[in-house]
């Protein structure tokens, strides 16, 4: 079987990926770099990752980078794991509407919310239009659960509710009652829970 490596960065937005490899159960390598030196602009990693960013994963001969893309892919590769809605299943386009809603919706409205532009783009021109929007359309599912494709955890929880636990540790977030209950419900699940302590331990090392 091919090997999987995870470039890595802890605490990063690797760990999502770090989580998401947990679900599957499949084993993995991890390739660390420093963030903080500067490791991920060094050649050897700009050949994996040009755009000098955490996480990339090889899987063979294959590269995949971009968190949300490598959940994708590790759901669809693993099928086993059950973190997919596969091809050809009416439930698709509604799961993959929210993998990509993580990165072009919930992450962006997130980090513009943390460094205002000092010039507001008009609601037309963001793609994720606001901020409120976003969180009410999220809380909305996030409340129906108990994950957002239903009684199925998928890859889409794992991108979506990283962000949402992100956003919620630095105090980005309202404290809404959705939000709070849903991240407790992916809290409770062993592969968050083996990811997040083997993380503390590497950023403790
Ligand atoms: N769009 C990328 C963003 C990745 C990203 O920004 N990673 C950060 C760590 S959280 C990084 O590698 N920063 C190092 C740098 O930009 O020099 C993804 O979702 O995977």
């Amino acid at each position: 079987m091919a090997k999987l490596t995870l470039y890595h960065a802890s605490p990063s937005r690797s760990s999502i990926v770090r989580w998401m490899l947990e679900e599957t159960g499949e084993p993995y390598d991890l390739h660390l770099l420093k963030l903080a030196e500067g490791e991920q602009m060094k050649p050897d990693y700009l050949a994996v990752n040009p755009m000098g960013k955490v996480p990339a994963l090889k899987h063979g001969d294959t590269v995949v980078t971009e968190a949300a893309a490598i959940c994708t892919y590790l759901a669809d590769e693993f099928p086993h794991a059950r973190l997919n809605v596969p091809v050809g299943d009416p439930r698709r386009g509604v799961y993959l509407k929210w993998l990509f809603f993580g990165p072009s919706c919930v992450e962006p409205a997130i980090t513009d919310r943390a460094f205002p532009r000092a010039e507001q783009p008009r609601r037309g021109m963001l793609g994720y239009g606001d901020f409120d929007t976003v969180m009410d359309v999220v809380a909305k599912a996030a409340e129906k659960g108990p994950y957002l494709m239903g009684e199925q955890f998928t890859a889409a929880d794992v991108v979506i509710g990283s962000g949402l636990r992100w956003g919620i540790m630095f105090n980005l977030l309202p404290k809404r009652a959705e939000f709070v209950d849903y991240v407790e419900r992916l809290e409770k699940r062993p592969a968050l829970q083996r990811a997040t302590a083997l993380d503390q331990q590497l950023a403790a090392a």
